[in-house]
Parts: structure tokens; sequence; C-alpha cells
């Protein structure tokens, strides 16, 4: 989804009051420093049509399958009309109450036994009122797998809805709200940093002991009845470049699909996170000209540590000049990225040149290179039309570009591998623009491959326990993911 539509979005929400900060009460009693309050937004056409925009296209973004719509009463209501009527699709109106004449029936419109009915939300604190709506609609014969939300507040819904089978696809979360309205000076770092911490202090899901083990013993790939392939499937089509396969079947392997952002500036401590970590990485990635004291023989531990471990080595020099220069960036120079690393990245700026000047070093020695397809920093050029740009600029030299950075699955071509960095546990960011989602964010909803993580491990006290958390988190998505397209 577009950064600068949804950052734009949130100052609006914030000028009309939809949002507010001080000490309110919600439905359940609990009281909140910031209360949404999207019944505003009927007063606001403008907003409502961007709104009802974005919510369709989170669903063919995500490429939802579903029959008709439903909106929550009421908020929700109009958003959904507006979708149905826009885009002529079939919509339910779910009653709160039954009629006590008549047909006395809970929901309005055409159903059919077995149709899916994606859902329409305002707000979400415990995901409740969704779930709520979803057994109305069981009860018709209904299914309902996916849910979308204007305005997610990090509570755990999320992971409640997701514990009954319903994905929940949030357009705004709450950390992202905090970080817009924070840049724009809206906030204060006080307020921001006393919401943070209600939102942390008042998680409302607690997962059952018996529900943990759900994830695992559901998976069960299927690819005739969604076309989501599991890494391993993924690795053996013909059109996936070698090395795309050789890193898939490393994933499947190792049970990681987490790249390690190695973002240090001393050659022993690259080396001791090489080696200390390795197991539990699919992949390093490294920023070599932050070192301080690079020598050519620390490329050659790398590689050694590499074999050792089987992980493969990401150098993220994101070339962006014409084919000739980039050429002489990755083969020459004093780094000779080209002779030890694996995988590099490039901008599409320059045009197709940049991927040709790289190839011509770097295919002959089995190398590949991703294009960066969208950034993860705050404000970020690469959307939209730019980024469709640089997927066809992918796809027609897929003999050396084997992937994408990426915030979300950009490509529906499997044999591409996406790679999201800006991830830590929780979402938010930092102060010079980085924004962060969460592993489960990621890979469960934007259907990313890779998750690229730095100082979520490297701050850590203990970095061994975190990446196995991050490893295992990443790896959980992955598999509810692909449980989830196959029930
Ligand atoms: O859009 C991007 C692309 C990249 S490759 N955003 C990013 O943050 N990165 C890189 O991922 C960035 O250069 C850094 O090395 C890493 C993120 O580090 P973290 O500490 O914020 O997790």
């Amino acid at each position: 989804m577009d950064n600068v539509c949804l950052d734009s979005l949130i100052l609006k929400l914030h000028e009309v009051n939809a949002v507010k900060f001080g000490e309110y009460k919600m439905k359940s009693g609990m009281m909140t420093p910031i209360y949404i309050d999207l019944r505003v937004l009927v007063s606001y056409p403008n907003l409502m049509n961007q709104v009802s925009s974005l919510m369709y296209q989170q669903a063919v973004e995500a490429e939802l399958q579903y029959d008709s719509v439903c909106g929550v009463p009421y908020t929700a209501l109009p958003l959904a009309t507006i979708i149905c009527s826009r885009h002529e699709l079939p919509m339910l109106i779910r009653r709160k109450e039954a009629k006590d004449y008549g047909t006395k029936r809970m929901v309005e419109g055409l159903m059919r036994q077995g149709e899916t009915c994606l859902i329409i939300e305002d707000t979400v604190t415990t995901g409740s009122s969704i779930l709520e709506t979803a057994e109305v609609l069981y009860k018709e014969g209904l299914k309902v797998t996916d849910a979308i939300v204007v305005m997610d507040r990090e509570q755990g819904a999320v992971k409640m809805l997701a514990s009954k089978g319903i994905r929940l696809l949030p357009i705004i979360s709450m950390f992202k709200l905090l970080n817009v309205l924070l840049a724009a000076k809206r906030i204060d770092e006080r307020t921001a940093q006393s919401v943070r911490q209600f939102i942390l202090d008042n998680n409302t899901f607690r997962p059952k002991e018996e529900n943990r083990n759900d994830i695992p013993a559901k998976k069960k790939p299927c690819k005739e009845q969604n076309q989501e392939l599991s890494y391993a499937a993924r690795a053996e089509l013909p059109n996936t470049h070698p090395l795309a396969s050789n890193l898939l079947r490393i994933m499947e392997e190792k049970q990681s699909n987490l790249c390690l952002s190695a973002d240090v500036t001393t050659s022993d401590e690259l080396l001791q996170l090489a080696d200390s970590l390795g197991p539990k990485i699919c992949l390093l990635k490294t920023h070599v000209d932050i070192l301080k004291d690079y020598t050519p023989s620390l490329s050659q531990t790398l590689q050694d540590l590499a074999k050792k471990h089987n992980f493969l080595i990401f150098e993220d020099r994101k070339f962006a000049d014409i084919g000739s220069t980039v050429k002489h960036q990755y083969e020459g120079g004093l780094y000779q990225i080209s002779s030890w690393s694996h995988i590099v990245n490039a901008h599409a700026v320059p045009g197709s040149g940049v991927v040709k000047g790289l190839s011509a070093a770097g295919k002959p020695l089995g190398r590949g290179c991703l294009l960066i397809a969208q950034m993860s920093s705050q404000g970020s050029l690469a959307t939209g039309e730019y980024t469709a740009a640089v997927v066809k600029m992918a796809e027609e030299q897929p003999d050396f570009v084997m992937g994408f950075i990426c915030g979300s699955k950009v490509s529906k071509r499997p044999e591409f591998i996406h790679m999201t960095p800006g991830v830590q546990m929780q979402s938010g960011g930092d102060a010079l623009g980085q924004q962060y989602t969460t592993p489960e964010e990621v890979i469960g909803t934007k259907g990313s491959d890779i998750i690229i993580v730095g100082r979520g491990i490297l701050q850590a006290p203990d970095r061994l326990e975190r990446t196995e958390a991050y490893r295992k988190s990443g790896w959980d998505a992955y598999a509810a993911r692909l449980s989830r397209v196959s029930q």
C-alpha cells in the first residue's frame, strides 16, 4: 500500500477528530489515552471515498477471494456500501437484532451455501465484533476467511482472529499512526510514548496453551486450491533462478526465512555474528563499506562460515548507476563484491542497464540480484507506478534478477523471492525515518518470503536467543499462511 496516501489519510483523520488524545473510556470500560472514532467519517465524503478505495486496494493487493462483502454495523456499513457499489460487488447486511416479524433474518441479501464473505470493519481492539459478525454469517452457511479493518489498535485482534481462522488485514496500525503524527509534529514524543506503552501493556489476546500448536499441525500445502506453493516447491520450478532455488532449499531445510542484517563496523564482530547466529539464518546481509577494518581475508572467512552454517551472503550495496560504472563497482575496487557475495541489490532508477552491467560481471559466477521495488523508510518514493515498473524490469531479466526488496509481495511469479527489511517484533520506527512491521504481518499478511532484521537482533541483550525468536516468528507466520490458504 502506498505510504504517501496512508500518511495523508492519517493526518486527515487527525484533523477531523477521528483520532483524539486524552483520557477516554472504551466500550469495554477500559480507560485509553487514544480514542479512535471513525463514525465522524460520514460527514466527510472525500474521506469516505479515500478510505473505501484503500480498503478495496488492500483486498486486491492481498489477492483475496470472496463472493460478497459485509460491513460490521454500523460504522463500516456505508464503507461496505461504497466499495460494493463502486466495484459492483454483492453486499450483505447484518442485522444487529432479528426482526420480530416477517422473515426474522439476521442477514439480508442473497446468500449461497459455501460462499465466502469478506468482512469490513472500522476499528478493532480485541476483534470480537468481527468474530460476532463472522459467527452470524457462519450460521447462514457462509465462509469467512478475511477481514479488512481501517484502524487496528494492535491490542491482539490479529492474533485472536487468526486463532479462529480469520486473517485480519489492517489499513492503518496504531504504531504507524503514532509515527506519522509524531513526524508531522501533531503530537509530542511523550504522548506517543504513553500511547505505545498503553498498547503494549494492554494486549487483549492470550492464546490458550492447546492452541499454540495448532499451526504446524494444520500445515498441509495445497497448490491446486490456491496457487500458494511451499518454498521447497518453488525451488524446483523450471524458471526459478538457480541461486534462488538454492536459497529456497536452505530456507526449507533450516526452517528459517530470516536474513540477519549484520550492520556492524568491525570485521571481528561481523565474523562472530556469522559464526554464532549462522545456524539460525538463511541469509547474512552485509554493508561492507561500514566496516572500518575491511581486508580481503574477511571475505574469505565469511565464505567459509557461509559454507559451514549453510547460509548465503547478500551485500546490500544498492547499486544505482549506469551499467558500465556498476560493473566496475561490483567486480573491482577495494571490495571486489562479485567475488564473494552471492546476492547483491540495485535500484531500478537508471533503467535496465544497471541490471545488464551487474549481470555482465555476476552471471558467469552464478550470482543473483534483487531489485529494490519498495523501501521501508518513511516518505519513500518507490511506490505505485515506480514499483510496477521495477517488477516489469525484473520479469524481463529473470536470468539475473532473482527477487525483490519490498514491503509486500509485488510479483505473482513464484520464482521470485520477496525480501522485506524494516522488521521488528513491535511495529514502530526509529528517529531517522525507518519504519518497522512485525514478522507476522510481513510474512502472514503482506505475503513476503524473507524477513530482514538488523537492530531487532543486534541491540538485544542476548542476540542468539533473539535470533531464534525471529526465526520462529517468521517461520510460524509462513506455516500459518500455507495452512490458512489450504483449508
Ligand atoms: O528499504 C529498505 C531497504 C533495505 S536493504 N530498508 C532497509 O532498512 N534496508 C536495510 O535493512 C538497511 O540498509 C539496513 O541494513 C537494514 C535494516 O536494519 P534495521 O536495523 O532497521 O533492522
